[in-house]
């Protein structure tokens, strides 16, 4: 490190700051204006992703935030590459992820004539990042960016935007460089735990729900050990399903789109729910249907890192300030009662939660998405990363896939289509050990599909699996149900993914019925490349348990 030399340019001094804070990962799409940063990359100890559409490489240094808890980066260039990078940073602000995109930006001199490609982005990204400012002096590069750190990390986690001139990242400065960002740790107090404790003596029909980030190994093993010992049964929150191991005797199941009618009747009717670390968004919430707003129906633990998020939809009986991590760590000093009075409601929730996750449903058509899910859970290691995208296809992993792991998981909350392919880019690129999995609909691949590129550049031997029904789905189980039998706008005609994968260098198989799978699966993994799936899916299998003429007859009749 140079700390103090006088010898750095702009771009020196911003890497050489990522180093510091530890960053062994950039993803990029490069641009004219930030060649200083590319040129500091050269000789640094920096593993740079270079990627094919800045939608995907803000997805992957997403996702870097979803695996690791700590900020993913982002380079791309002004204007066009600011604006494509958009998803990822309204991914990383709706799923609580810490990020931070750098957008070069037009030289100090030129600014505000409109220059090529400038563009504000304190505007553009103000309501959708939690801070995006703008360096304006070599001389503060080590200021900003530790605050970036600070800002994505702290509270409610998020992503941060910093635009760099470019004359700025060409000027020389001698700056020492920051030291290393620590997040904030957000404890419960003492008169928290113990008003914990008395709301938990007291309950009849507890629950608890997970959700969030800023949660870790340590906290994940520390809720399932205070689950265990207070015989509590447990959900999870839309697409965080990782955060509780599905086997354990409390798991009740998963609470996202469609879930358990059993489990969604179970929380209605909890008198205390302790939800930690989510938001309760929209989707979990049943379109906020399954709590009084703002006052519950029952108590209401809520334990969250962000201050602004605690009443700001549900009023609780108890708002605990704390990061999951913090309150995992001192749920050890809780007792339960000396009788559990819902121990028998547990055991039945998760033997519901088996029953409804065990068997794959019926589905028209000769390749049953749910068997082939159950196949994986039964031949995938445990800590296989699986990611996805958002879709109707994305409902037989949420109902049938066992995550037993911590960070096993990775798709975006905030129900962007496109997500898999990056996401699973890099899950790989860090952890090259790991079986990663990224499942895309025929609409959700060819959003980001041109990722798989990257995945055959630097050799990470991903297997996506395309559950390809000829339709964005999900729009058209809609359309359906609205507008039964006036079809408009949702049909897709599909290339042939197994050869969009050769084509690409990779290996490419279709599946043209259930038992194709595990074959075309083995070869994939035999393969060593990164791998396509093609699954050719019946468009009446619209969920796992009714089909699109089932809907179009139901919205016609009640049409009369
Ligand atoms: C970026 C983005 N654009 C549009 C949507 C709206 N949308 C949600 S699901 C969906 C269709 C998904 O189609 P596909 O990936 O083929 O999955 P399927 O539902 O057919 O299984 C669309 C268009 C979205 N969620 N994200
Ligand atoms: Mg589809």
């Amino acid at each position: 490190m140079r700390a103090n030399s006088n010898a750095r340019t702009g771009g020196e001094i911003l890497v050489d700051q990522l180093l510091a804070q530890g960053v062994r990962h950039v993803f990029c799409v490069p641009g004219e204006s930030y060649l200083a940063v590319l040129d500091a990359f050269h000789d640094r100890d920096v593993e740079v992703t270079v990627c094919r559409q800045e939608g995907g490489a803000a997805m992957m240094a997403e996702a870097v935030g979803k695996l690791t808890g700590k900020p993913g980066i982002c380079f791309v260039t002004r204007g066009p590459g600011a604006t494509n990078a958009s998803p990822g940073v309204h991914i990383a602000r709706q799923d609580s992820t810490p990020m931070i995109l750098f957008v070069g930006q037009v030289a100090r001199e030129t600014r505000d004539r409109e220059a090529f490609q400038e563009l504000d982005y304190r505007a553009v990204f103000g309501s959708m990042a939690k801070w995006a400012t703008e360096i304006d002096a070599v001389d503060r590069i080590p200021e900003i960016v530790s605050r970036a750190f600070y800002t994505a990390t702290n509270g409610r986690p998020g992503p941060v935007v910093v635009a760099l001139p470019e004359d700025m990242l060409t000027e020389r400065g001698a700056v020492a460089d920051a030291l290393r960002a620590e997040p904030v740790e957000t404890w419960p107090g003492l008169a928290d735990m113990s008003r914990l404790q008395k709301l938990l003596w007291a309950a009849e029909r507890p629950f608890l729900l997970l959700g969030g980030s800023r949660w870790s190994e340590a906290a994940w093993a520390a809720t399932g050990r205070f689950a265990q010992r207070f015989e509590i049964p447990v959900a999870t929150t839309f697409r965080r399903a990782h955060l509780f191991n599905a086997v354990h005797p409390c798991y009740a199941g998963d609470l996202g789109i469609g879930p358990n009618p059993k489990l969604l009747a179970r929380i209605k009717s909890a008198d205390l729910i302790v939800l930690v670390g989510g938001r309760l968004g929209e989707l979990p919430s049943q379109g906020y249907t399954l709590l009084g707003i703002p006052n519950p129906q029952m108590k209401l633990v809520h334990v969250h890192p962000g201050a602004e998020e605690l009443g700001r939809v549900y009023r609780p009986e108890l708002a605990i300030h704390a990061a999951p991590t913090a309150f995992a760590a001192v749920l050890e000093g809780l007792e339960p009662p000396k009788e559990i009075r819902w121990r028998e409601d547990t055991r039945a929730a998760h033997a519901d939660y088996l029953a409804w996750s065990e068997h794959p449903t019926r589905v028209p058509g000769a390749v049953n998405l749910g068997e082939i899910i159950v196949f994986l859970r039964e031949h995938l290691g445990q800590d296989a990363i699986i990611c996805n995208g958002a879709g109707n296809y994305s409902g037989w992993i949420h109902r049938f896939y066992r995550f037993r792991r911590f960070v096993t998981q990775i798709g975006p909350i905030s129900g962007s289509m496109g997500y898999g392919v990056p996401a699973a880019v890099a899950a790989k690129r860090l952890y090259p050990e790991r079986t990663v999995i990224a499942f895309a609909g025929d609409g959700c691949f060819l959003m980001n599909g041109q990722e798989f590129a990257t995945a055959v550049q630097y050799e990470l031997p991903i297997i996506v699996i395309v559950a390809d029904n000829g339709m964005y789905g999900t729009i058209r189980m809609h359309q359906e149900r609205e507008y039964p039998a006036r079809v408009s706008a949702t049909a897709l005609r599909n290339p042939d993914f197994a050869a969009y994968a050769r084509a690409f260098g990779g290996f490419g198989a279709t599946v043209e019925t259930t038992a194709d799978f595990a074959p075309a699966f083995d070869a994939a993994r035999k393969s060593g490349r990164p791998a396509i799936l093609h699954l050719r899916i019946d468009p009446e299998a619209i969920t796992p348990t009714t089909t699109l003429g089932a809907i179009r007859q139901r919205a016609l009749a009640s049409q009369g």
